[in-house]
């Protein structure tokens, strides 16, 4: 037996390197494995290649970036040298490698990125109380040392709270919840929340009763999927937002003979990889598309002869169709068939009504209506952008309705519900879990709750809307940004710009400048996940993945963890009450909680098998466990993936309990059945920012196509006539990883006009164009395609914005310089509800952002 703490310390002391402990073990049992590092993969995984070429461990992919895959990196002498993807097993469409992107793949970019934070730091002209704080955003940075920093940051924490109270903290913190549990000793912080990511389903589904449903458990598993004969991919596009096996798993169902439609406002990569008949749409106009189909189905049945319409689906597992089948205490007219055909409201919802607002030929929403009532099998795919749109509360109810009117929920090849990041054409309960750290939780004890869409302006107007309880006053003065880059990622730059500037005192924790940093005062550098011991963490339901450190933290950067330990310290706490556990101890903790499904497919046993000998090795607490693979093999590979197969024992058909006995399993709502009619919804949004109607009614969206007219009747365009939308974009995750130059060299950063309104604004490929509206200004190269609808521009999310303090004008193109700041219904970002002019740009034309100089420091 050998010791391997002091193994590993000779280890890193001979070598003079970073590497951690399980390649110090696998150096010490390295077994050859022939010429090349892509020899077997099971053979050389955490171990030394030939001829001393180095280890390969799993790395961390650790962003929201819609995905999780496995993450190769060969470590030579310290030094990360090489990257590859899951070679753990041969890749089959029923069991398939779990492979990474390009952004996963430049991961080792973004970690030794010349750009790293190297130091604490703080603005030249910060001064307690906030010196100069118009500097934000311009000011020179000086080096501090971590005792200073942290004293500055302690000092103004006590003396912000005793002036103005807890509730002046604001902590953005998504993720990590280090800074959280500093301030909440502190007496605790004003946070913020929305439906950033799910638009308008977050707070909707378990109302309507589409359950858990259309949201993880929604739809049927990634194996029935190849039952369906026809899939519709409403706004979405697995190939650039969920990267990893998903379009390899539509793909099977393409080669079972499935059709796709795509219904989106551009030509996507997804469109063209399953040959899908494109129907082009504005944004924002889902809704009345749906209701053009609907209208049609109900116009089109015929029992006998062309039975489009699922009556008994509709009067078994739904309320709120007909005047027959409405709940109790609401008024029978105010029933959806008959707001459908206009009976009260005098307006059909004719495919000619529809078209008007959504673009598409009445022709084509008449045969869109024919093939997804008229097929047997169909799944009906929606990703979260239709819904992330202002009043969008109105689409999920329109396109749950139309699942439940075709009667496409349920059963085999039937389904419709969201289709999404991980959970992405494959859902059903995990079949592995990973375990818990053991950390103590620590309660906040302030309640407010900022809604996303209002943050800035609860800043600068001192009020904001307490969910379910009505306006409050809130005075915030020290905002404290970790894991998160709210300035970049919540609508309208600008105005945060102005919020940063207004208040006392800004912090940020980060790798290297990105926007919410820079208009800190204070920066303190973060190690990132290469950096910290290592964790567990799941994707889709089929897999668990875990990570160890690659290096120690770069330069002076500290990991999350360790900064929250000395903030406490700093602030009179003693860091051991909340943090009882080291880190490592917490990743063990983690690893022997993780457990996977049996082959029953209902029980779960632990994953890792664990023994005196592994508890004494990792110097940790535990109790020997008996598991499904050893523990080493679970570290040394990085990944645990179910096996599936045709017939096995975890398929899943959403909705399958409910609709096979609806008195026996129930679904979410307040009727037990799925609610057409829906009066929870709209009494909750009673108390909230619009009012939405009971029923799918369609409600004309703020900053949507209609407000690009100046006179609707006319069809005289207004001053912003193009609508804006921000597909997730290939490059990055959200703003994570624009700041590697490889990923910028490998894809541009365009804005995505059509040929026909090219031609009009007299643009040609490449020009710059600037686009403007009251929110903000924004500059791009023009990349002029046939393969958006007009009228359209398509921003991509994300960019890190870079304002000429001048003119106000961003020539990075960030997306959150266009979208406005209007919450409505329950609170929905409405980032696809924008719109703007376009025009070609008369000063400098922009360079390619792979040539501008990086965010890199130099202190004077
Ligand atoms: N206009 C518009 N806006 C949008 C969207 C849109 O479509 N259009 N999409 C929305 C969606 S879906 C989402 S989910 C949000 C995402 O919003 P965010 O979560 O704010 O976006 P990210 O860019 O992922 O920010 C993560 C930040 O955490 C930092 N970070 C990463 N790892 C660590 C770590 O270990 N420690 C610390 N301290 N920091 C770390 C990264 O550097 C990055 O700055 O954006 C939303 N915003
Ligand atoms: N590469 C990459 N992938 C990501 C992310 C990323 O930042 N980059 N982020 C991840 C996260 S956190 C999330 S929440 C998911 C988001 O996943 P989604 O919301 O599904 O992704 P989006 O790219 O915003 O939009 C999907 C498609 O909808 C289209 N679309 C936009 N607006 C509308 C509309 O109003 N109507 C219709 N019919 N179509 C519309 C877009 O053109 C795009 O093709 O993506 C995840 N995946
Ligand atoms: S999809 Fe996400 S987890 Fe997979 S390699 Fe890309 S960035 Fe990493
Ligand atoms: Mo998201």
């Amino acid at each position: 037996m050998f010791d391997l703490i002091k193994k590993i310390n000779d280890f890193k002391i001979s070598r003079r390197s970073f590497i951690g402990w399980t390649s110090a073990i696998a150096a010490t049992t390295a077994i050859p494995v022939g010429r090349g590092l892509i020899a077997k993969a099971e053979t050389n995984i955490g171990t030394e290649a030939a001829g001393g070429e180095g280890i390969w461990k799993t790395a961390a992919c650790w962003h929201n970036c819609g995905s999780r895959c496995l993450n190769k990196v060969l470590v030579k002498d310290g030094v990360v040298i090489r990257q590859k993807t899951d070679d753990t097993h041969e890749d089959s469409p029923d069991f398939p490698q779990q492979r990474g992107c390009l952004r996963g793949r430049s991961q080792r970019h973004q970690v030794f990125n010349a750009d790293r934070l190297k130091y604490p730091m703080k603005r030249k002209h910060w001064e307690p109380g906030g010196g100069n704080k118009e500097l934000r955003g311009k000011d020179e940075w000086v080096r501090i040392s971590w005792d200073e920093a942290l004293d500055h940051i302690a000092s103004e924490t006590k003396r912000i709270k005793n002036k103005y109270g807890n509730e002046s903290i604001y902590v953005s913190s998504d993720d990590s919840d280090d800074i959280r549990t500093v301030m909440a000793t502190q007496g605790g912080y004003t946070t913020s929340d929305g439906t950033i990511s799910w638009g308008a389903w977050l707070y909707t589904y378990d109302m309507l009763g589409v359950g858990e449903g259309l949201y993880v458990n929604g739809i049927n598993d990634r194996l029935d999927l190849r039952n369906s004969q026809l899939i519709v991919l409403w706004g979405a596009n697995p190939a650039w937002s969920t990267m990893g096996s998903v379009t390899y798993n539509y793909l099977q169902a393409k080669k079972a003979g499935a059709r796709f439609i795509t219904i989106d406002p551009l030509y996507t990569d997804s469109a063209s990889v399953f040959d899908a008949d494109w129907v082009p749409i504005r944004p924002g106009t889902d809704d009345a598309l749906a209701l053009g189909i609907m209208y049609t189905l109900l116009d089109e049945d015929n029992p006998v002869t062309n039975p489009l319409v699922k009556w008994d689906f509709l009067n078994k597992y739904t309320i709120g169709f007909d005047k027959d089948h409405m709940p109790e205490g609401a008024d029978p007219k105010d029933n959806f068939k008959d707001y459908l055909l206009g009976t009260y409201d005098g307006q059909p919802k004719t495919p000619e009504w529809a078209s008007e607002i959504c673009g598409i030929e009445p022709s084509k929403i008449r045969s869109l209506a024919r093939e997804i009532g008229g097929t047997e099998r169909v799944a009906l795919l929606t990703g979260w952008a239709p819904a992330r749109i202002n009043h969008g509360e109105g689409w999920v109810q329109a396109f749950s309705t139309l699942g439940m009117m075709t009667g496409h929920m349920g059963s085999s090849g039937n389904m419709t519900g969201v289709s999404c990041w991980e959970y992405a054409g494959n859902m059903g309960p995990k079949l592995l879990k990973g375990g818990g750290s053991g950390l103590p939780s620590i309660e906040n004890p302030v309640t407010n709750v900022i809604n996303e869409n209002e943050i800035w302006d609860a800043i600068l107007n001192g009020k904001f809307l307490q969910k379910g309880e009505g306006e409050r006053k809130v005075n915030i003065q020290f905002i404290y940004h970790n894991y998160s880059a709210h300035l970049q990622t919540r609508s309208n730059i600008p105005r945060g710009i102005e919020a940063h500037r207004k208040v006392e005192f800004v912090v940020t924790n980060a790798y290297a400048l990105t926007t919410n940093a820079k208009y800190s005062d204070i920066v303190l550098p973060v190690a990132t996940q290469w950096e910290t011991e290592g964790s567990v963490k799941g994707g889709n339901r089929e897999i668990l993945i875990n990570w160890s450190k690659i290096v120690e933290p770069l330069y002076e950067s500290k990991s999350d963890q360790q900064i929250g330990k000395e903030l406490l310290k700093k602030l009179g706490e003693d860091p051991e009450k909340y943090y009882p556990i080291s880190e490592k101890q917490q990743y063990f903790n983690k690893l022997a909680g993780s457990t996977v499904v049996k082959e029953n497919g209902v029980d779960y046993e632990p994953l890792c098998t664990i023994t005196a000998k592994d508890i004494e090795e990792w110097g940790v607490e535990g109790t020997p466990q008996q598991g499904r693979i050893p523990l080493k093999e679970f570290v040394d590979k990085g990944i645990y993936q179910v096996p599936r197969k045709k017939g096995d024992n975890f398929s899943f058909i959403a909705y399958k309990d409910f609709i096979d006995n609806p008195e026996a399993n129930p679904v979410s709502s307040e009727s037990g059945k799925f609610e057409i009619y829906c009066k929870a919804l709209n009494e909750a949004s009673k108390t909230a920012f619009t009012e939405i109607p009971p029923i799918p009614k369609y409600v004309p969206k703020a900053e949507g196509y209609e407000s690009t007219f100046e006179d609707w009747n006319t069809k005289k365009k207004g001053k912003y006539p193009f609508q804006v939308f921000n597909p997730h974009y290939l490059r990055r995750s959200h703003s994570t990883f624009d700041n590697v130059p490889q990923l910028r060299e490998a894809w541009p950063n365009p804005v995505f006009i059509s040929g026909k309104d090219a031609k009009e604004l007299g643009i040609k490929d490449g020009d710059t164009v600037l686009m403007s509206n009251e929110h903000g200004k924004a500059l791009r190269p023009a990349k002029v395609v046939e393969t958006i609808m007009p009228g359209t521009i398509g921003l991509p999310h994300g960019a890190w914005v870079d304002i000429d303090e001048k003119t106000g004008v961003d020539k990075a193109g960030a997306d959150n310089m266009l979208v406005g700041y209007i919450p409505t219904g329950l609170g929905t970002s409405g980032y696809n509800t924008a719109r703007c002019n376009v025009e070609k740009w008369n000063g400098e034309p922009l360079e390619e952002d792979v040539n501008w100089e990086q965010r890199i420091i130099k202190f004077k």
